[in-house]
Parts: structure tokens; C-alpha cells; sequence
């Protein structure tokens, strides 16, 4: 086997508590004693089908040392622990890939992972794919659903304008999320609405669901009708949004991640309530989720000396949520789907008017079945 140049070794050397790589591409891993042994691959540690872990960390004595390392030719190295007397060989590819040094933490869900987007980042139109494409070939499945990981959305073309076609789209990524509202609901104009959705009014940008907890995260709106005037589509990237609420004024960002707003929906058959951040960050800081929907915010419960901060950072961000600059904005025709990361994305639309008909069916979905379709099919490319 002749190593490429990123997994081949110059030098190995270690002390008790680190196992140290220098590689030839001039990067250098520092791996700890205590890391190297929870993470044995041998088959005493690893189930040999499976691959999951066997041992509990509690298994691994304390004081445990590196007693050696012997590189066993190219491909394998041999690290030894004392005072267990356990050898564990891992591939030189398993500790370049695996290596906490050179590669950073990576989720399915982050803003680092993303990429951010405004009004004028598709200037070849938004991610499209035509729904025969995307049941048919898994290229096309995998690309579209990478615009959906990359963006936050996708549009699908020519779904057949068939009721409870919405669920049929969900079966081909991932599981459909039955909620208060069903299986799927009928956007389109009510007397009477128990939710605004249910009415010819324009609706602000929102994320659904917030009173919710788990929130669905992800969204689908198929078009089946969509001849009245008014009534066009607008999205916005949330992340993007957030990370300008950042730039502009930080104090602002801290107080919508710090501050939790208590949401609630409540009709004849359903009372939820949730108590959450508009903006979530992870462990690094980067955002990971965006929860905005102005009609269903509660009684604000804060200690209130934070209420005035409070109102200056959300008064901003919504600023920034309704900037022109931030929007894309479309309009759904009858065959058109267009699903999007519920935690991400926020979705509006103008006011339409009595005039003609407009009827969408909406469902919701999660994120963790459309990533593994994801990940499988990118198995195969
Ligand atoms: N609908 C369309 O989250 C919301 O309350 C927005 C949701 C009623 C299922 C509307
Ligand atoms: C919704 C919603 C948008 C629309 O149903 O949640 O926001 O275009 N609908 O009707
Ligand atoms: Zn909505």
C-alpha cells in the first residue's frame, strides 16, 4: 500500500499520557492515553458487527498509561496501556480521520456546517429538482437533498396535484411527524380559523410550531391551487440572520440566546406550551436553531430587569428578519413542494385575496430521517 501524502507518517513518539503523529503533510496529532483506549477498535472493546463500543468508561482504570507504540508497517499502529496490559492496533486512516487536532467538530445541524444565504445568493435560481428525477434517481435524490442540508430548503416540481401527496413526498426522505393538526393539514381560507395559517392574511416570517417541544423540523408545503392575487412565498435563512444579529450587536444575539420566551397554542383540542430560545447556540457557539413565530409568543415571563433588554434584542432581530435584502421571495404554482429545516429556515407569505382559490397541504417531518437518507445515499457516491 503506498500512503497518500495525508496518511503518511514521519514520525511516532509518546509519552505516559500522549501518543504523538507527526505526518508527512506537516500537521501533527496529539492524541490523549485516556481518549486512545475508549476508543479501541479491537474486538474486545468494539463489537466486531456492529461496531458498537462494548466497554463503559468506567472500565478503563484511571491511572491508565501509554506503556508503548510500535508502528506495525504502513497502515497500522500498535498502542499499548498499562496497567491493563491492553494493546489496541488502529488504522494510520482511522487516526488521521479520527484525530481531534485536525479535524473539528462536525454536526449535521450547525451554522459552521451551512451555507448561509440572502436575497441575492441564487442568481441561477433557488435549488430546484423535478419530483421524477428525485423518486427515480438517486443522484438527483442525493443532490437535492444536499441543497437541503446546505441551504435549509429545496423546491420540488411537478408533484402531482393529488391530496395526500405530501406524505407520499416525506416517504421517499425520511417519516412523517402526526401532530394536533394530523398527518397533514389544508392550508387554505377558513371561517373561523383556529390558526392565522387558516386565513387569507399575510403572515410574518415565522418557524412553526415553537410552541412545541420538540419543535417538527422540517416543513412541507405542496401546492395544489394558487389562482387568487397576493399569497407569494418568502423564506429566510435564520442562521444568516442571527449571525448578522451577531455582527451588528453582540449583546443583542446574547440576550435572544440567554433569555427564554414562553410560547403557547391553544384550541378546542390541543393546549401546548414550550419555553425556549429564539436563538440556540452548541458547546462551540455557533448557531444551531432558530425558533421565531410572533403570533404565538405567551405572556413574556422574564425577571424584569431583563424585559427592557429583551424587547431592544428581539425589537433588532426582527429588523433583520424583515429586511428585503434577507428575503427570497417566489410563488408556489400548482405541482410545486417545497420543504424546508423548520429550525432553520422561516417561511412567510403576502396576503392573498378572496378572488380564486389557494389551497397548499402541509406536513411536517424530521430532520434525522432525511440526514440518514442523506448519508446513505452519499454512501454510494
Ligand atoms: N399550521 C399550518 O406553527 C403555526 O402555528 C403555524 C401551523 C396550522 C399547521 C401554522
Ligand atoms: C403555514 C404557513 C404559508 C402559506 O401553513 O405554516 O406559514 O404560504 N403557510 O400559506
Ligand atoms: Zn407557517
Amino acid at each position: 500500500m503506498t500512503a497518500s501524502d495525508n496518511t503518511k507518517i514521519t514520525s511516532v513518539s509518546h509519552t505516559e499520557d500522549l501518543l504523538v503523529i507527526r505526518w508527512a503533510d506537516g500537521e501533527t496529532s496529539r492524541l490523549d492515553s485516556m481518549w486512545l483506549r475508549d476508543h479501541c477498535q479491537m474486538p474486545v472493546s468494539r463489537d466486531a458487527d456492529n461496531g458498537q463500543r462494548l466497554l463503559n468508561v468506567i472500565d478503563i482504570p484511571e491511572e491508565l498509561t501509554i506503556a508503548g507504540v510500535e508502528q506495525l508497517n504502513d497502515a497500522q499502529l500498535k498502542v499499548s496501556f498499562l496497567p491493563e496490559n491492553h494493546s489496541s492496533i488502529f488504522t494510520v486512516q482511522w487516526l488521521r480521520e479520527n484525530c481531534y487536532c485536525i479535524n473539528q467538530a462536525s454536526d449535521d445541524r450547525s451554522a459552521s456546517q451551512k451555507l448561509l444565504w440572502q436575497c441575492d445568493s441564487f442568481p441561477a435560481g433557488m435549488p430546484v429538482c423535478d419530483y421524477g428525477e428525485f423518486t427515480s434517481s438517486n443522484e438527483s435524490k442525493a443532490k437535492a437533498l444536499g441543497a437541503f442540508a446546505d441551504y435549509g430548503f429545496t423546491v420540488l416540481t411537478g408533484v402531482p396535484c393529488k391530496s395526500g401527496q405530501v406524505l407520499e413526498v416525506i416517504s421517499h426522505f425520511g417519516f412523517n411527524r402526526e401532530t394536533n393538526y394530523g398527518e397533514m393539514f389544508e392550508v387554505r381560507t377558513e371561517i373561523k380559523p383556529n390558526n392565522l395559517a387558516y386565513s387569507n392574511l399575510g403572515l410574518g416570517c415565522h418557524t412553526d410550531n415553537p410552541y412545541r417541544d420538540p419543535v417538527p423540523t422540517i416543513q412541507l408545503l405542496h401546492c395544489l391551487q394558487n389562482s387568487t392575487a397576493g399569497g407569494d412565498s418568502v423564506l429566510v435563512d435564520g442562521f444568516r440572520a442571527a449571525e448578522l444579529l451577531r455582527q451588528e450587536r453582540i449583546e443583542h444575539f446574547d440576550t435572544l440566546v440567554d433569555n427564554w420566551v414562553n410560547f403557547r397554542f391553544s384550541d378546542a383540542v390541543a393546549e401546548l406550551n414550550s419555553r425556549a430560545a429564539m436563538i440556540e447556540t452548541n458547546d462551540l457557539g455557533d448557531v444551531v436553531r432558530v425558533r421565531y413565530n410572533n403570533r404565538s409568543i405567551a405572556s413574556l415571563r422574564l425577571p424584569a430587569e431583563r424585559i427592557k433588554p429583551f424587547y431592544s434584542a428581539y425589537r433588532h432581530f426582527s429588523e433583520i428578519l424583515e429586511r428585503d435584502s434577507l428575503k427570497i421571495t417566489f410563488r408556489l404554482e400548482p405541482g410545486h413542494l417545497i420543504f424546508f429545516d423548520n429550525t432553520r429556515v422561516l417561511h412567510a407569505r403576502t396576503a392573498f385575496s378572496a378572488e380564486g382559490e389557494r389551497h397548499l397541504q402541509g406536513a411536517y417531518a424530521d430532520l434525522d430521517g432525511l440526514y440518514s437518507t442523506l448519508n446513505l445515499l452519499r454512501r454510494d457516491y
